[in-house]
């Protein structure tokens, strides 16, 4: 019997919009300060980490101990050369396609939300001229555990009023796949194949991509 999806909840950085390269450059400038090697695979490590999750792997990376006010500090500076970076941001910068997909999604009565680690998440749905695209936000302020743990998604999910498994989410990173997996949710990569291979499938974006696809890809 064909999928009949009744909700999508998408992650906003690396799936909506590419934030995570500005996470990566605000990231690298303040490993390379504490001495700490920064590449894009340690970058793979954090997407979808919460800000605090980030800065204590860059800690544990080199072997730095500090004090809480100090972690306080360097989380604030990393994020206020993070919002220098998205400050000239414009809805040219949405992955091709996506807003697309969100309109049909929603021209077929099926929900939409998003389900992001981000605390930056509003700030860049206005930017972004997106914000009215969704039913419901749940992001990096309104939740108390950073995914692989579920609650992003099920918060989402509780909003709309559907169960996960009538639901399905789009994530790049490892962390989200695993997240929607413990929460019960369908799931599909978007991004590398061989580095997303815990999703039911991934796609490369949503360029060539339509509600059909999808239940095709999930029934
Ligand atoms: P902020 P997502 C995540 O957003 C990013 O992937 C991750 O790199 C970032 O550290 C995290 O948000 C927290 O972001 O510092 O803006 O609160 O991918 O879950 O949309
Ligand atoms: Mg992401």
């Amino acid at each position: 019997m064909a999928f009949s999806p009744q909700a999508c909840l998408f992650d906003l950085d690396g799936v909506i919009v590419d934030t995570a390269k500005y996470h990566f450059t605000g990231w690298q400038r303040l490993a390379e300060e504490l001495g700490v090697p920064f590449d894009h695979a340690d970058n793979e490590q954090l997407k979808g980490v919460s800000r605090v999750g980030s800065l204590e792997y860059i800690l544990s990376k080199g072997g730095l101990v500090l004090d809480n006010d100090t972690k306080v500090r360097l989380m604030d500076r990393k994020n206020q050369q993070y919002l220098e970076l998205v400050a000239s941001m414009t809805p040219e910068e949405l992955f091709p396609g996506v807003l697309a997909f969100i309109d049909e999604l929603r021209s077929q009565g099926i929900k939409v939300g998003l389900g992001s680690s981000s605390r930056n998440a509003p700030l860049i749905l206005e930017r972004c001229n997106i914000t009215d695209r969704f039913d419901v936000i749940v992001d990096g302020n309104s939740i108390t555990f950073s995914k692989p743990d579920p609650e992003v998604f099920l918060k989402g999910a509780r909003a709309l009023g559907v169960e996960p498994a009538q639901c399905v989410v789009f994530e790049d990173a490892v962390s989200g796949i695993q997240a929607a997996h413990n929460g019960g949710f369908r799931v599909i990569g978007v991004g590398d194949g061989a580095r997303l291979k815990e999703a039911e499938c991934v796609i490369s974006g949503f360029a060539d991509f339509s509600l059909a696809v999808m239940v095709d890809k999930l029934s």
